[in-house]
């Protein structure tokens, strides 16, 4: 009788689970519900990118942002009001460059008009992501849909989650480890430098008083300080001053943020230490000499991002606008 009784449970147990089981994400998850999207996704981010060349780095970097709290779940769009200070608030977010975000709407509109309700905006931003990476010479790779957006964001989940240039290394590879990521795979996704740029104050330490014994960063390839000297000898006055991560190749994405680094043209601290650490050196070397196999990992690292505690089901919902949740009343 208990028996039955236990087998019983178990099997409504399975049943409540069954809804999960089939809204796991799956490459054509829009093939009826919005035939175009692909098409959409990719018209819209061309259209961007072409307008706007520092749109593909801004959208990457929003997209791993994104993942990186609570999951691939489009909270960092959402806008702060009144009663709710959201994700893209936090102090870190101001250098989110506002493209990432004007690609997302742009796509959302017009999904809208052609499939009103139906696409989320974590897809839009994943979709996005790649798309770009592929537009400036990346590898394609796959991506699993069906993602709903959060019902929350709040400034305060996204404190101590983001990786920062002042890290140690020791600090940058648990923030990885702890969520999934082997060392491996952390330096493929960091090679997501090789496009994009940072402001001056993200490595102004390493030119200016930098230590007691030396003004700038020894690990700087002279010329290269000397250069970024120059650029931002005024960022406090303009802090919009900013250089390219990838020196040499700034807008392809290709193998070279590797090659630079073994030159000491790594821009930022944890760019550098990348090739100075022991775990991550051999991977920068295999990198630097082949991009076929920077590309392939990036891709599959890329996905494991992009899978990153998804929302579906009831979890999440689909946003009527990727900056504001459907019920106005919650948060
Ligand atoms: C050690 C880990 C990492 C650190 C410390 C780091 C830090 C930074 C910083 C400080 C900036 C400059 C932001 C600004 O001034 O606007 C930046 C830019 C960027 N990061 Fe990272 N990042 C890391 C890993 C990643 C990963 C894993 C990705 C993507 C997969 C990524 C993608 C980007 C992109 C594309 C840009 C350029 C943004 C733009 O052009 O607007 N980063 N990163
Ligand atoms: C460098 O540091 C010294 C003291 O540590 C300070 O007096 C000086 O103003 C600093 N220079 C700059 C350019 O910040
Ligand atoms: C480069 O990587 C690719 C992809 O993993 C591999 O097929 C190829 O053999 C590698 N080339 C060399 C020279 O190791
Ligand atoms: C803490 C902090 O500086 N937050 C800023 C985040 O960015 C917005 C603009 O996008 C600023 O208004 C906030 O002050």
């Amino acid at each position: 009788m208990i028996c039955i009784y236990k087998y019983h449970i178990f099997y409504l147990f399975f049943l409540a689970l069954f809804p999960f089981i089939q809204s796991k994400l799956t490459p054509n998850y829009y093939q009826k519900t919005c035939p175009k999207f692909l098409d959409i996704m990719k018209e819209t981010v061309a259209a961007k990118q072409q307008l706007t060349p520092s749109t593909a780095g801004a959208t990457l970097r929003l997209f791993f942002h994104d993942c990186m709290i609570g999951g691939c779940d489009a909270s960092i769009l959402v806008a702060s009001n009144a009663f709710n200070k959201g994700e893209r608030d936090a102090d870190i977010n101001l250098s989110l460059s506002g493209d990432g975000f004007d690609v997302v709407t742009r796509a959302k509109n017009r999904l809208e008009l052609e499939c009103p309700g139906v696409v989320s905006c974590s897809d839009i931003i994943a979709t996005a992501a790649r798309d770009l990476v592929v537009l400036v010479g990346g590898p394609f790779y796959e991506l699993g849909l069906g993602r709903k957006d959060s019902l929350v964001s709040r400034s305060v989940d996204a404190e101590n989650k983001y990786p920062i240039p002042t890290m140690t290394m020791d600090q940058v590879i648990n923030l990885f480890t702890s969520k999934g990521f082997t060392i491996q795979e952390m330096v493929a996704l960091v090679g997501a430098h090789t496009i994009g740029f940072s402001h001056c104050k993200e490595f102004s330490n390493r030119l200016f008083n930098f230590s007691k014994t030396a003004e700038t960063d020894p690990k700087y390839q002279p010329e290269f300080a000397a250069g970024l000297k120059k650029l931002c000898q005024n960022y406090q006055k303009d802090p919009s001053m900013s250089a390219y991560n990838d020196v040499m190749t700034p807008k392809k994405f290709d193998n070279m943020y590797f090659k630079n680094l073994k030159r000491g043209l790594g821009l930022l601290a944890t760019d550098s230490l990348m090739f100075e650490d022991k775990r991550t050196k051999p991977f920068v070397e295999l990198y630097a000499t082949n991009e076929s196999k920077f590309f392939e990992d990036f891709g599959h690292a890329m996905r494991k991002v992009s899978v990153s505690n998804v929302k579906v089901g009831k979890d999440g919902e689909v946003r009527n606008r990727c900056d504001a949740f459907n019920n106005l009343d919650t948060n």
